[in-house]
């Protein structure tokens, strides 16, 4: 082992690699492993196969920077990724020439070429007659009659195969990484107690740490992994106590496996087998692992243990991307420990605030700003609470105090805390922000990445637009989180005065109307105001622009001037390929204006519905436009400074640019229009339109609206029909998500495309995206996905599961 450690040192900077077999030579040995066998590492690849072919035994050859290891172990051998289930010397990569053996007298033993024992099972009683790779995967030593005297099942690495089953007392430990087998920092324990639970372990030992997952089911006897798919935990006799995965595509038609990964979540894969079609149709899923489940849903919030470092390192913040995989950060100002590995930790790239104070060389507040990070919580590192103080109370007292590294400011309640801070993460539900000490002189990109955004401090909560037809609706919006949080109106002050460092420009009202030509050419009108087309100069050139100038029933007297500012603020803040930019405003008595780029293209609903239903547009251009649609919306509901509701997601509000990217439209404008009306539901009721059936609930709104009101669009994209349409053949088909469903429901998608060649040709896809739609459209918000794993979906990155009836919610009530 000494001998080829400092390879691995060196060979940091290239990935540990499985290298793809070579079939020159190769022993592959079906059946029975008679005594006295044995495999050698090297360039011959041999390897013991399961009857089925499905698994192998022997060695895979890793590459760790220039030495030549081996790793003994069981994979996947039908699938190209050969993927490993399991492994013996995880911790010890043995050199080429290194055998593994079944003696004579019934030993199996890894050995490197000198002779040294490496690995051997433990537990093996006397009596073994031969060994055996199943077909399940379990590579077994075998007793006389047959009887297995001990299992790869019984030592499990990181993974469970269908088939397999575990007693109380077993472990499974994660890899490293994704490309480093090693032991790593989370671990699945099935305890004496009956009791499946998740920890973090006291890495590089393996302690149980933190438990961020926890199946209760104590007294059970085992875990099991059946025949159809299902993870659970049992008596003895069958009875279940509690289920951890359950798939739907069943063992026959799937390879399977439910690995902890390096990340610490468990997830349950599926491949399918290619020869093995029979009533499914594989053809329609990708040939590699996709995430059929996983476990917990959110790793980076769920690890809150005041000792051990969190889902990602000290001082490094976690957050869910794609809502599936954790990501670990820095915050602005630090760095990785270690480069190439982002689970290590962060360590500060600047000099700290110096304590000592000498003489004439003071290292003062002054020297050091204050990085904002919104929604982000360092839940361990306190050592100071000053509560009922303003947030700039909260920023002296962290920038005077040497040993302050960081505050969070919540509510009025001031956090200080000193390094290392664990468990970082960033989610919707902390709330507040987190303000990062930076020193100024010394990172030049850290100040001005400060300018860029100062009035993200303003912004708390959410965002929501009333929106133009619905402004009886404004009734629910009383509950929503924003009234809580009433906005600084400092900000919008400064903002007013003109102060604004964003790229937002202000226009006065007689330049509104120099370049519309007096308000002439409309392009569009609702009943949030009109749009007109306009020319401005803008840097010396003349630029299209979309001009909207706002009702003025919905600018009420009294309406704060400075609100207005600062939501304009927020809009301006958002940059995004799929969103419509506002390049300016105009803020002037009575006239609230608002300057959009302009979009060449049009609105989606001229594009889908626009040509009498003659030609449809192209099917290629609609999966883009899906896509940008719900690219924007994660943008919105996840990704910028200020999380915004949109409310009114249809057609008339995703225009298209020049290249026919789709870009949403008409985003955060919820208190620039205020309403007066009460809520009245029976304008409403008995029409689905795009909105969200919660809406008429009194409960409280949140993004899963958007969802909802994607999910409609995203069939009226496939479908290029509008959701009602009186003039049709058939009544069932008026109604266009029940008709979706139906066709679903009864695999007569086709009738959905009706004659559209491409789509036709892409019966796949169509069929993924109407069953996301369905999903969207669920009347439970609860069911509906998040728009992060919508896009996962309509990329075929996760599986879409069947939907239900999207209406089984309602008639449950
Ligand atoms: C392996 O050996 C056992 C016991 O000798 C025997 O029952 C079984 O049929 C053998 N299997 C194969 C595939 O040779
Ligand atoms: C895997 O990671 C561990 C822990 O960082 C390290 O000690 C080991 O050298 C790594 N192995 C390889 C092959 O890079
Ligand atoms: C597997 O388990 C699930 C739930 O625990 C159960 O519904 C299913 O019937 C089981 N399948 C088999 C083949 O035992
Ligand atoms: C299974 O075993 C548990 C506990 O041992 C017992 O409570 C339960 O009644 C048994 N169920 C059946 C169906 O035998
Ligand atoms: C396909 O499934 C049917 C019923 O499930 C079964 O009778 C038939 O033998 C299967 N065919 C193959 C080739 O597996
Ligand atoms: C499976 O689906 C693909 C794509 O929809 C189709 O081309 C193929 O003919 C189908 N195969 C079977 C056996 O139904
Ligand atoms: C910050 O200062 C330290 C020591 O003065 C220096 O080593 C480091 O390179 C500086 N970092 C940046 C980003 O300028
Ligand atoms: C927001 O941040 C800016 C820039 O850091 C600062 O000038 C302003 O005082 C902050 N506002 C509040 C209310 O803290
Ligand atoms: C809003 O409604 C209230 C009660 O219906 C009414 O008294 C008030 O005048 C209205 N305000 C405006 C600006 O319409
Ligand atoms: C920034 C971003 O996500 N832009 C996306 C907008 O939509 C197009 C089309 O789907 C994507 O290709 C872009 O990545
Ligand atoms: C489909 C469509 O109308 N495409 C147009 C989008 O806009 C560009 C430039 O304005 C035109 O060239 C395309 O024909």
């Amino acid at each position: 082992m000494a001998d080829f450690q400092p390879t691995f040192c060196l060979s940091l900077l290239s990935l540990l690699l499985l290298l793809p077999a070579s079939k020159v030579n190769s022993q592959q040995l079906h059946g029975n492993i008679s005594l006295g066998s044995s495999l050698a590492a090297g360039a011959s690849q041999d390897y013991w196969l399961s009857p089925s072919g499905e698994f192998a035994f022997g060695f895979q050859q890793v590459a760790a920077g220039r030495g030549n290891t081996f790793l003994l172990s069981i994979w996947f051998n039908k699938i190209p990724q050969r993927t490993v289930v399991w492994s013996a010397n995880r911790n010890e990569l043995v050199p080429e020439g290194s055998t593994i053996k079944l003696t004579k007298d019934g030993n199996l033993i890894l050995a490197d070429p000198s002779g040294r024992l490496v690995w051997n099972p433990n537990s093996v009683g006397s009596g073994v007659s031969y060994g055996a790779l199943l077909d399940t995967g379990n590579f077994v030593l075998a007793g006389r009659n047959s009887a297995v005297l001990w299992g790869s099942f019984d030592q499990p690495t990181d993974t469970i195969l269908p088939m397999q089953t575990l007693v109380r007392g077993t472990e499974l430990i994660s890899k490293y990484s994704t490309s480093n087998y090693s032991t790593g920092r989370f671990k699945i324990e099935f305890q004496t107690d009956g009791n499946l639970v998740f920890y973090t372990t006291h890495y590089p030992q393996q302690g149980s740490n933190y438990a961020y997952y926890a199946s209760s089911t104590f007294t059970a006897d085992k875990v099991s992994y059946n025949q159809s798919g299902s993870l659970s935990i049992t008596y003895t006799n069958g009875t279940i106590l509690g289920n951890v995965f359950n798939s739907r595509e069943s063992t026959k038609d799937f390879y399977q496996r439910v690995t902890i990964d390096s990340d610490g979540v468990v997830r349950q894969y599926v491949y399918p087998k290619r020869n093995n079609n029979n009533g499914t149709n594989m053809s329609r899923w990708p040939m590699e692992w996709t995430v059929s489940d996983f476990q917990p849903s959110n790793i980076c919030t769920g690890i809150r243990g005041v000792i051990g470092n969190g889902a990602c390192g000290l001082n490094s913040y976690c957050r869910m991307e794609s809502g599936m995989f954790p990501r670990c950060d820095c915050p602005q100002g630090y760095v990785f420990k270690d480069p190439l590995d982002q689970s290590s930790g962060c360590v500060r790239n600047f000099a700290p605030q110096d304590c000592l104070v000498k003489e004439g060389s003071r290292d003062d507040g002054d020297q050091f700003d204050l990085v904002e990070m919104v929604n982000t919580d360092f839940p361990n590192g306190d050592y100071q609470i000053l509560v009922s103080v303003s947030e700039d109370t909260c920023r002296g007292a962290c920038l005077s105090d040497c040993l302050c590294d960081a505050a969070l400011y919540r509510g009025g309640t001031c956090f200080k805390k000193r390094m290392p801070m664990s468990n970082g993460n960033v989610d919707l539900s902390n709330g507040g922000k987190t303000l990062f000490k930076v020193r100024r002189q010394n990172s030049t990109s850290t100040t001005k990445k400060k300018d860029h955004q100062p009035l993200l401090n303003a912004t708390v909560g959410w965002f929501l637009l009333g929106s133009s037809i619905f402004v009886n609706i404004i009734f629910v919006l009383a509950s929503c989180p924003w009234r809580k949080n009433p906005l600084n109106s400092k900000v919008g002050e400064t903002l007013d005065q003109g102060g604004l460092s964003s790229n937002l420009r202000r226009f006065a009202y007689k330049e509104m109307e120099a370049a519309t030509g007096g308000f002439k050419q409309v392009l569009g009108s609702g009943s949030s105001g009109t749009v007109y087309k306009g020319v401005i100069n803008d840097h010396n050139s003349e630029k299209l622009v979309a001009i909207k100038v706002l009702d003025k029933v919905h600018v009420m007297e009294g309406h704060d001037v400075r609100e207005f500012a600062t939501e304009v603020t927020i809009i301006g803040e958002t940059n995004h390929k799929n969103l419509t930019r506002l390049v300016g405003f105009c803020n002037e008595g009575q006239h609230r204006v608002l300057v959009y780029e302009f979009m060449s293209n049009g609105s989606l609903a001229d594009y889908l519905f626009g040509g009498g239903g003659e030609t449809r547009p192209n099917w290629y251009t609609r999966t883009q436009i899906a896509y940008s649609v719900a690219r924007g919306l994660v943008y919105l509901h996840e990704e910028c400074n200020t999380p915004i509701i949109h409310c009114d997601i249809k057609p008339q509000n995703i225009l298209l640019d020049c290249s026919m990217t789709a870009r949403i439209s008409d985003f955060g404008l919820s208190k620039l229009m205020k309403a007066n009306q009460t809520r009245t539901t029976t304008a409403i009721r008995g029409t689905k339109g795009y909105l969200a059936p919660e809406w008429f609930r009194n409960v409280p709104v949140t993004p899963k609206v958007d969802v909802h009101s994607f999910g409609i669009v995203l069939l009226e994209l496939v479908c290029c029909r509008k959701n009602f349409m009186m003039e049709v053949e058939k009544e069932e088909e008026m109604v266009l998500v029940d008709w979706a469903y139906d066709c679903y429901s009864k695999g007569k998608l086709h009738k959905l495309v009706g004659d559209d060649k491409d789509a036709m040709e892409d019966l796949v896809r169509v069929e993924r995206l109407v069953k996301v739609s369905i999903w969207c459209i669920q009347e439970d918000p609860s069911l509906r996905p998040s728009m992060k794993k919508v896009v996962h979906m309509l990329e075929g990155a996760v599986l879409v599961s069947e939907p239900p009836d999207p209406n089984s919610f309602m008639s449950a009530i």
